[in-house]
């Protein structure tokens, strides 16, 4: 107990002087879970759709087969809670947005400037579509390379983190990924979302400590 203590507080000390903990934030090992409202429950993903709408050429739905079929990456990021927990080295793969777009199977018109994550019982969450094309934001399927649990985003999540060692104006807090994920409206003016109307900070960057704007 107390050399699991010790060892932590090496880590996290290490973690601080290599710049790699943002500031205000503590490392931990396990996965705690953080979310408001009910957990959404599948018997199976039959009706199960993801839909891509708002300014594209031509909007899209894909069923779950067809959103697996999509190209895939894996990602290693850290994470980063505005409730001030970090944990490094997590493993995900999914599908990445500039991958579709690089592709041309989302054809954004050039006024898409922001993205609406949208989720199950009404959760949304906002970023800049530049920052959603950067390396550290995932629409993700399996973590450790298993589906997600129920209370982390089973099928799919948005997943927003920092690539270690590094320090990118696109890294933002975990809260701008949005957990049982059903789709993405691209929007010409921000939409403040869930917990951004409710307090937290609309930009959300964690090297510059943006958590709440009042
Ligand atoms: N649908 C939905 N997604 C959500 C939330 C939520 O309330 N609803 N909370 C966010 C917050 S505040 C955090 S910190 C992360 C937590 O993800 P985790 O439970 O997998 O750790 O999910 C985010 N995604
Ligand atoms: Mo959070």
């Amino acid at each position: 107990m107390f050399d699991d203590f010790m060892k932590r507080r090496k880590q996290e000390q290490e973690a601080k002087s290599s710049g790699r903990l943002p500031p205000g934030q503590s490392l931990t090992q396990k996965f705690p879970v953080l979310h408001y409202g009910p957990v959404p429950m599948y018997d199976n993903l039959d009706s199960w759709t993801f839909k891509i709408s708002g300014l594209l050429e031509e909007p899209k739905t894909f069923n779950w087969k067809e959103f697996n079929e999509l190209p895939r990456r894996k990602m290693t990021l850290d994470i980063h809670c505005v409730t001030k927990w970090s944990k490094f080295d997590t493993d995900w793969e999914g599908v990445h947005l500039k991958d579709l777009v690089d592709q041309g199977i989302v054809k954004l018109k050039p006024e898409a400037n922001f993205c609406i994550q949208q989720c199950e019982f009404g959760y949304t969450t906002n970023l800049p579509v530049s920052v959603m094309l950067e390396d550290n934001f995932l629409l993700a399927t399996l973590y450790d390379g298993k589906p997600l649990e129920p209370e982390h985003g089973y099928p799919l999540r948005g997943l927003m983190g920092a690539v270690a060692g590094t320090h990118a104006d696109a890294d933002r807090y975990l809260w701008k990924g949005g957990k049982w994920l059903r789709g993405l409206e691209f929007v010409k003016m921000d939409q403040p979302g869930f917990w951004e109307q409710a307090g937290y900070s609309n930009t959300a960057r964690i090297w510059q400590e943006e958590r709440y704007w009042r």
